[in-house]
């Protein structure tokens, strides 16, 4: 019987500790502002995120310019691999020097998660598919198939 009364004792500090937490909590919410930003895909929603965090915080840390960088890559695959789908499809001719290039990245596959590093190798082939006005010409077709508009 003595045991039962100090377990309920116990409970209802545990009980208490919960409900002080819980108002501590509501307390610190009550002080944030929530702000809610709207606009279509690609109306520049992130951009002015990450401005603000530019000019009014901390900027970017190194950890966050790896993730940034990250993307900038995968970008440039997707981007190149699109291109280079488009030229097969359009039926648009590509000089033969960047052929062999060319069937390379026709061939790239990506898994969703995985991030790919560019060498400075395939950097450079890169650029030179890109300098192809077959490519070029591709590029200015972009509405007929689906290219961020950034990838220029
Ligand atoms: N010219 C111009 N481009 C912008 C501006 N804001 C964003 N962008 C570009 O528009 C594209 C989409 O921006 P993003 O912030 O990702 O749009 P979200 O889909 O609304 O988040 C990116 O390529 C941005 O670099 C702007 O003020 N001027
Ligand atoms: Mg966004």
């Amino acid at each position: 019987m003595k045991e039962n009364k100090k377990e309920k004792k116990l409970k209802q500090l545990i009980s208490n500790e919960i409900d002080a937490q819980i108002k501590k909590e509501k307390a610190e919410r009550r002080k944030i502002s929530k702000l809610i930003l709207l606009g279509s895909g690609d109306c520049g929603k992130s951009t002015v995120l990450k401005q603000m965090k530019i000019l009014h915080k901390d900027g970017f840390s190194t950890e966050e310019r790896n993730k940034f960088l990250l993307i900038i890559y995968n970008n440039i695959i997707d981007a190149i691999i699109t291109l280079a789908k488009a030229a097969k499809e359009l039926n648009v001719d590509i000089e033969t020097k960047n052929h062999e290039f060319l069937k390379e990245v026709l061939n790239f596959t990506k898994e969703p998660e995985e991030s790919m590093c560019i060498s400075k190798e395939l950097s450079t082939k890169i650029s030179q598919l890109w300098q192809d006005p077959g490519i070029k010409l591709c590029w200015e077709r972009g509405n007929e198939f689906n290219i961020q508009d950034n990838s220029n």
